[in-house]
């Protein structure tokens, strides 16, 4: 093939090369060991003295010629993938966004800071208690001495201790204790919290849950007062009128003691323990029973969770199933 012919085909095929390996190709025709300018120039030292040096001359020439060509080549489509690709990262906004997922408070969780803001609204402050506890403050201060029966054959005394001694909180009463020994009457306080007690559970029972102790001290309390209180409470909660039911019952720091319960279907369900300060209770945190009165109540937040939401079964509320969950 003629010299001329060699450049003008070689910068025709540089030119229609459309990426770096077509463009590669083309170099191996023509510049590679094998390629159709090599071989011309392989092929000068067959040539007569006077041929060689103007094949020579020109060949190189074509071979400078064409190098250069390459070069500028290759760099364009270099370029040109480098913008392909950076449009490909580039952000397309006109694509359909990605909903982030949301999570949400719990069910109790809800139903605590719920009731919280109904008893701020009647003037409660918000106060909050250890989990682990000692004996005194989870019995002996709240009447509860070590041979009662009270300690063991009651649900309060279902109690998990610990190896190092102290116990998981069987009431969140034990915070009544701790409030007295910092503060004075009159006052008016709830104690929301988590509590233990080692029994079986059921649909209505759970080993760990929640209450939410109330403690209202005054010169002149009555259980009319106390009364008063969980009525507009719960129909607050439950933005409706309920069937509550109270009943008589025995706790030993009240007296006399209550048993609260609502509607549940067709049946009843317990919802809270409630009574009048009992004057030990006052004698134990250093006061004089004379001088004041009190109520106290320690309703179950699952249990309001459970009238409130329809939940048939406690358990669901711990068995962190999103499926239960994600209906809050
Ligand atoms: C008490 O714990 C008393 N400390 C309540 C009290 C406070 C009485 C102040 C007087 C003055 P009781 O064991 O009944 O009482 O529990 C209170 C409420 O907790 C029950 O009415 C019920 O709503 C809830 N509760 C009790 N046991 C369980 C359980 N295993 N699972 C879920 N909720 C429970």
């Amino acid at each position: 093939m003629e010299l001329k012919t060699i450049k003008n085909k070689a910068q025709k095929e540089i030119e229609k090369a459309g990426d770096l390996k077509s463009l590669d190709q083309v170099f191996k025709n023509y510049l590679g060991k094998k390629g159709k300018l090599t071989l011309v120039l392989k092929s000068l030292a067959g040539l007569s003295k006077q041929k060689r040096a103007k094949t020579g001359q020109k060949a190189n020439e074509i071979k400078k010629f064409l190098m250069a060509k390459f070069d500028q080549k290759a760099q364009h489509l270099k370029r040109l993938a480098e913008e392909a690709q950076g449009r490909e990262r580039a952000i397309d906004v006109t694509r359909p966004g990605k909903k982030p997922q949301f999570g949400h408070l719990h069910p109790l969780t809800q139903v605590q800071k719920r009731a919280e803001g109904i008893f701020q609204n009647m003037g409660f402050s918000v106060v909050e208690g250890p989990e682990i506890e000692d004996e005194w403050h989870n019995f002996d201060a709240l009447n509860i001495p070590k041979d009662h029966p009270a300690r063991d054959a009651l649900s309060l005394g279902k109690t998990f201790y610990l190896k190092e001694g102290g116990l998981m909180r069987t009431h969140t009463s034990s915070v009544q204790i701790r409030y007295f020994e910092k503060n004075n009457p009159p006052f008016r306080i709830i104690v929301p919290g988590r509590i233990f007690r080692n029994e079986a559970t059921d649909a209505k029972h759970e080993f760990n849950f929640y209450q939410l102790e109330g403690l209202f001290v005054d010169k002149a309390v009555s259980v009319a007062n106390l009364k008063a209180v969980i009525q507009e409470f719960l129909h607050r909660f439950f933005e409706k009128s309920i069937e509550i039911r109270i009943r008589p019952s025995y706790f030993p720091f009240t007296e006399p003691s209550f048993e609260i319960d609502m509607r549940w279907g067709e049946n009843w369900m317990e919802i809270m323990g409630a009574g009048m300060v009992h004057p030990n209770v006052f004698i134990n945190a250093g006061l004089n029973p004379g001088d004041w009165q009190g109520f106290a109540f320690g309703v179950g937040l699952d249990r309001l969770a459970m009238l409130k939401y329809k939940i048939n079964d406690i358990r669901l509320f711990y068995s962190g199933d999103l499926r239960f969950l994600a209906q809050f």
